[in-house]
């Protein structure tokens, strides 16, 4: 394994959820359960291989999430890839493989922001809300915040977590959790993933011409709360929109981490936004296959 193949790989997962940080009050109705089996049926089995702590794959598991529908995780081991290996030549996570209710072949789509346009289609032709409320969700602004959101703010989780093998450790220790990872697994991707991020983070932050990461990551927060939440609820008025759904999957991709709790302690209305978002979205509705990957 390169330290290359680890260079990519940003931010991971647990709960900051603080109680203090849900404002209830605030919380949009958006999970009309009923109509989520109908998107479920056109996209059949969803099964998403991801790494836990990756901004991408955590935007694609919180748009499940908050329309109600279920999924399969399956834990890609990131030095070996072999939950992937045998059948994808794209190496990247997330990977979404949707699997017809009635049979037939199963179809692979790569790359978040396809994975991400077609389930939003099976959601808008289930009609999970009505149509205005449908074209608000996908709004060109909020198509325009989820591209920030992968190009400004995902770019900076990883050096955020990696400034030190401490850092990096901590960041790597959902392995531990993996139930198809055996100890071995365990422990070199703990070990040698996190000295790997740990050396390849200065070669990332030059790649995106960042000098002080965590000022960069607190500048990108101000941008968010002051043009994106701009006083309101959520980017997307008094319900989340989809540039929400991105950003909030990118914070929670890091949730295990000081950088995590660092940046929601030193910007207030940040942190009561993430509360109304873990409110909104829910916990993960993600589980493990029940026979291996
Ligand atoms: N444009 C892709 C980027 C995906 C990506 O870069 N994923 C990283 C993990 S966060 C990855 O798989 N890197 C390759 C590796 O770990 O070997 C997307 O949005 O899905």
């Amino acid at each position: 394994m390169s330290v290359r193949a680890f260079t990519r790989i940003a931010a991971g997962g647990g709960g900051l959820l603080a109680a203090g940080f849900v404002d209830r009050a605030l919380t949009p109705q958006t999970r009309p359960l009923s109509t989520a089996a109908a998107a479920a049926g056109t996209l059949g089995h969803i099964r998403l291989y991801q790494y836990q702590i990756c901004p991408f794959c955590n935007k694609i598991k919180a748009l499940l999430d908050l329309h109600g529908l279920e999924y399969e995780t399956v834990d890609v081991n990131p030095l070996t890839k072999k939950e992937i290996k045998p059948w994808s030549e794209y190496r990247k996570v997330p990977i979404a493989v949707l699997t017809p209710l009635a049979g037939g072949e199963p179809e692979q789509i790569n790359d978040s922001p396809v994975i991400a346009e077609r389930l939003l289609d099976a959601i808008d032709a289930a009609a999970l809300r009505p149509a205005r409320a449908a074209k608000a969700f996908r709004s060109p602004q909020a198509m325009e915040w989820a591209q920030w959101s992968d190009a400004k703010l995902a770019v900076l989780l990883f050096p955020n977590i990696t400034r030190s093998f401490g850092e990096a450790y901590q960041a790597f220790g959902y392995v531990q959790d993996v139930p198809h990872f055996s100890t071995a697994d365990r422990l070199s991707n703990q070990v040698v993933g996190a000295f790997a991020m740990w050396m390849a983070q200065g070669k990332i932050k030059k790649k995106y011409a960042i000098d002080d990461e965590r000022q960069a990551l607190r500048g990108a927060i101000r941008t968010w709360v002051g043009e994106g939440l701009a006083g309101r609820a959520f980017a997307g008025g008094d319900a989340p929109h989809y540039g929400d759904v991105c950003v909030y999957g990118c914070l929670r991709a890091i949730d295990r981490t000081a950088a995590h709790a660092e940046i929601l302690d030193d910007a207030p209305e940040l942190a009561r936004w993430y509360g109304r978002m873990e409110e909104a979205v829910g916990p993960s509705k993600g589980s493990y296959p029940l026979e291996g990957p």
